[in-house]
């Protein structure tokens, strides 16, 4: 590709040639700055330039606006650490070896990864919030992050200069820094490529005390899926995500009381340490909050409910404090946003919000993530476009978050490594529809034994149909026509007249396990 196609002009500038004449830069072009926005746990359901039944996020419709929705927007290994593991590598889970989220799992940071080839590139690095990685961060320029998942209230940060602690809300604090580092820190001489990962919208959905109050009128119409029974599923009977079954009513939903039994409790309330999300808190944030849940506390034990009561209580309350946290996330995104525009950075700035993963907002009974089920498989992706990209609006090509590596190094200009397993994404972004575009998508999931309990599984996705296979301690696959069964509600494995396709989706999941060289296959 021509890395000049992707820089823009600088426009009006003069320069003496060697013979002393003036000449127009013409040929001289501005690099491209890259700002790549992660949030965690956030479900495209409750982004309103996805889908506008719960809330409106205008600053986030804002980029998609102003560029590019991918619709058809997917992960390889649905959980933070691998898929933080795939952006910075462009590679599966088992090429870069970060699997899963297990205890003491270490990123390889001595392995290629995209910060690398871009500082190599002459670009400036910076990474600023949840890393989630084990290992230490390289090739970063700068960088500030959260110890494993991090706090809502007045997190600390490990820097390379040892660990320091932020008293506020940890999605403004993120975006003070990122401000603070394009303002004071970076050398302007340089292109950059800045990563913002925030904690929000992860576990247990802490609000900043200032967004409390919103959403409390809301009662939420429960999907249609939410009393799944999980027939024909045996890998979703086993879980243990489940709204009704396993959110708690203390650490999940707040409902902190002497009366109330919960085995978290001590996440939350306990006052030292990482984890104790409300017992760090100071005594102005906990006043703030009693006052807020305080009467939801008294209203939920005078009401006493139980069964499906409690399920769809439980629910609602999960709705409200989830769609809470994303306010506080969609109006940092415009003050970043904003701030850029001042600086006049939009001009050559690609602005790329992503997740590192999809969410369920109560479909299936559930909330988490890790299954290859559309709603966890899937994650947003919406990129704002400087002047120079001819593609605005939707664009419908699969896509999976490793190929974020190769298309930060294709806007920055620089050469994509053949082992990089991902394609960039600037064809797209060009208005181009290459005929050649992938016809399906790998996945492959492995934290098993493990919270929440979902088996082990890998599977192929094409347009239209899904084959999934889960193994380990069970041997069951799954056959969906997202088509005729978009909710998957039916597996297809098995039956009458499905023969020809199962064979035809088994194939290409061999084809895929064999180009992208994963030594688990063929389990049959
Ligand atoms: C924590 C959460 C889980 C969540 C994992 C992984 N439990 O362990 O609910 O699935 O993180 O999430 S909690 O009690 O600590 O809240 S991930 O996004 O980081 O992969
Ligand atoms: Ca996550």
């Amino acid at each position: 590709m021509d890395k000049m196609n992707y820089f823009l002009p600088l426009v009006g500038l003069a320069t003496l040639n060697g013979c002393g004449n003036t000449v127009k830069k013409a040929e001289q072009k501005k690099p491209l700055n890259i700002v790549y926005i992660m949030t965690d746990d956030h479900a495209q359901q409750t982004m309103s330039c996805y889908d506008k039944r719960f809330m409106h996020t205008p600053n986030l419709d804002r980029i998609a606006a102003e560029g590019v929705r991918f619709t058809n927007s997917f992960v390889c290994n649905s959980l933070s650490g691998p898929s933080r593991a795939a952006l910075l590598t462009g590679k599966h889970s088992h090429k870069n070896g970060y699997t899963d989220n297990s205890h003491g799992a270490m990123f390889d940071g001595e392995q290629q990864t995209v910060q690398q080839l871009l500082q190599e590139g002459g670009y400036q690095t910076a990474m600023i919030g949840k890393w989630h990685l084990g290992s230490t961060p390289t090739h970063f320029d700068f960088w500030t992050i959260l110890p494993g998942q991090g706090d809502y209230y007045n997190p600390d940060f490990i820097t390379p200069e040892g660990t320091i602690h932020k008293e506020g809300y940890v999605t403004n604090i993120i975006t003070d820094l990122s401000i603070d580092w394009l303002r004071h820190k970076r050398d302007t001489a340089k292109p950059f490529c800045l990563f913002v990962h925030h904690k929000a919208i992860h576990r247990n959905w802490m609000a900043d005390t200032c967004d409390l109050a919103l959403f409390e009128d809301r009662n939420f119409e429960l999907p249609e899926t939410f009393w799944d029974d999980y027939q024909g599923r045996l890998a979703a009977g086993k879980q243990e995500m489940n709204i009704a079954k396993d959110m708690t009513l203390i650490y999940d939903l707040k409902m902190l009381d002497e009366e109330i039994d919960d085995h978290y409790r001590s996440y939350y309330v306990r006052n030292e340490g990482a984890g104790g999300t409300y017992g760090r808190m100071n005594v102005a944030q906990k006043a703030a909050w009693d006052k807020h849940y305080q009467p939801i506390i008294d209203q939920f034990k005078k009401a006493k409910p139980t069964g499906k009561a409690l399920a769809e209580w439980k629910y609602q309350r999960y709705m409200r404090d989830y769609l809470k946290t994303v306010k506080s996330l969609d109006d940092n995104v415009g003050h970043l946003l904003e701030e850029l525009q001042q600086e006049g950075l939009l001009e050559n700035t690609v602005v790329i919000y992503a997740s590192d993963q999809g969410f369920y907002m109560g479909e299936h009974g559930w909330f988490d993530k890790r299954f290859m089920y559309e709603e966890s498989m899937r994650t947003p992706l919406i990129m704002r476009l400087p002047e120079g990209f001819g593609k605005r609006g939707d664009i419908g090509n699969l896509v999976q978050n490793i190929d974020y590596a190769p298309t930060f190094l294709e806007l920055a200009g620089l050469p994509v490594p053949s082992d990089i397993q991902g394609v960039s994404l600037v064809p797209l972004l060009k208005g181009e529809n290459p005929a050649d575009w992938r016809k399906s998508l790998y996945y492959h999931f492995y934290e098993y034994p493990a919270e929440h309990s979902v088996c082990r599984h890998y599977g192929v996705r094409t347009e239209r149909y899904k084959l999934m296979h889960f193994y380990n301690d069970i041997d069951t696959w799954e056959l969906y026509d997202l088509q005729q069964d978009p909710i998957e509600m039916h597996n297809l494995f098995g039956q009458p007249g499905m023969e020809k396709i199962t064979e035809e989706l088994k194939a290409e999941l061999e084809r895929l396990q064999i180009f992208y060289d994963d030594p688990i296959r063929n389990l049959n």
